[in-house]
């Protein structure tokens, strides 16, 4: 009995990790992951790069501005969305890549 309920909270913190952790989005083939995402405020996105080359992940959007900088193959970098509202992120090396960032309350 203790040991089933002591798993069963094992689970529950597990699916409160997963619910509320941090995405990661890979950069790969000259494009992001997902071409639009969803996320709530305070959620933090990791870019990584898994391409090998650099990416330079930025944004000029009123709800979130952020320039991440040229970064190599396997490295990753987060950024936290603090306000709702709509986030286009880009790559100033490769302008075909964009993707979306909708920031929910
Ligand atoms: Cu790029």
């Amino acid at each position: 009995m203790k040991k089933t309920c002591f798993l069963c909270a094992l689970a529950v913190l597990m699916g409160t990790q997963a619910w509320a952790g941090d995405v990661v989005i890979d950069q790969k083939d000259k494009q992001f992951s997902k071409k639009a995402l969803k996320v709530k405020v305070g959620d933090t996105v990791e870019f990584r790069n898994s391409d090998p080359f650099a990416h330079n992940i930025f944004s000029l959007s009123d709800t979130k501005a952020f320039d991440l900088g040229s970064y190599p193959q396997g490295q990753s970098k987060k950024v936290t969305f603090d306000k709702a509202g709509k986030v286009e992120v880009e790559c100033s090396i490769h302008p075909s890549m964009q993707m979306v960032i909708e920031v929910e309350k």
